[in-house]
């Protein structure tokens, strides 16, 4: 990817642990690198396509001079989010905050954090059979179209599909999420925990009735098998009812581990079942 980079900004405020740092303020110094598409601006010489380096560094500047951190982990954390949330082209960024006046008693050069965010590609299931399926999905799609950490939600069809896994159930309506957000994987379970729970969602019978599962299934090339988050969700390829509509949206995205695309994993499982 293209970079726009903003080098050696000199910011004079007061983040740090100890009340004089706050009061008194030091210079920090920015070095940012925005990740970005720039062919469209620089083919119609036109900055209205492009990322303005001038603004980003204003606002980084006007950023950290209102807000006091006491560490520069949370300065870099914060300023990061605010310049994604703020220029929509940039889709990932490092940003370093040097403190070269830290308080350490020691002859240094300077410390330093260095950070790398972005928004990241992820595909959800979701599924529901108990009460208004379709009204809980739809709400469920509401909740994180709200969510300033998550954007460019598109959703498949939703399919009626057969009770799978051997429980007695009423028929599933169930498809598929695609999104960016700024969430980790770990925040974003989280987050579709909560949104389960407002759902009403209780968890009885493995497998059972619910009015709302959510899954993740992809988040980029992340690879997880941890108990409480196994991504890529370790049984999609035996799911129609997760292959059909994720195929709607992504036929040919592929699984990190099996290395098979989504129409590959459809199809043979079709083949498994005819
Ligand atoms: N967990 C681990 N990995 C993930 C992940 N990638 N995404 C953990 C979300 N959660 C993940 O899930 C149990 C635990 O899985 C969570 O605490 C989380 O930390 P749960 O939703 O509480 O329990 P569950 O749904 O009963 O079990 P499980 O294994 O999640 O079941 P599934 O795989 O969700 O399957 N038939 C049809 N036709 N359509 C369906 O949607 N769904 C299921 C449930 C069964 N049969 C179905 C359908
Ligand atoms: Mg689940």
């Amino acid at each position: 990817m293209d970079e726009i980079r903003i080098e050696n900004l000199e910011i004079y405020a007061g983040h740090g642990v100890f009340e004089d740092e706050n009061r008194l303020g030091q210079p920090f110094f920015v070095d940012i690198i925005l990740y970005t598409d720039t062919r469209a601006a620089g083919e119609r010489d036109d900055l209205s396509l492009s990322t303005h380096y001038g603004e980003v560094s204003h606002l980084v500047n006007r950023f950290l001079k209102e807000h006091t951190y006491k560490l520069i982990e949370t300065a870099a954390e914060k300023t990061a989010e605010q310049i994604l949330f703020h220029f929509p082209l940039v889709q990932s960024l490092d940003l370093e905050i040097r403190k070269p006046k830290a308080p350490i008693g020691l002859p240094f050069g300077s410390v330093s954090v260095k950070i790398h965010r972005g928004w990241k590609k992820v595909y959800l299931g979701i599924g529901s059979n108990l009460g208004d399926k379709e009204a809980y999905m739809e709400n469920a799609v509401s909740r994180l179209k709200a969510d300033k950490k998550i954007r460019a939600v598109r959703t498949s069809d939703w399919i009626v599909t057969k009770p799978y896994g051997g429980v007695e159930q009423d028929d599933f309506l169930n498809g598929a999420i695609s999104l960016q957000t700024l969430y980790s994987p770990s925040e974003l379970l989280h987050l579709l925990q909560s949104v389960e729970k407002e759902a009403g969602r209780e968890r009885k019978i493995h497998w059972g009735p619910r009015t709302l599962d959510l899954d993740i299934l992809f988040y980029e090339d992340f690879i997880s098998d941890e108990a409480d988050l196994m991504v890529p969700h370790p049984d999609m390829q035996n799911r129609e009812f997760v292959l059909r509509p994720l195929d709607q949206l992504c036929p040919y995205y592929q699984h990190p581990l099996l290395h098979k695309t989504v129409r590959q994993m459809l199809k043979e499982l079709e083949e498994k079942h005819r």
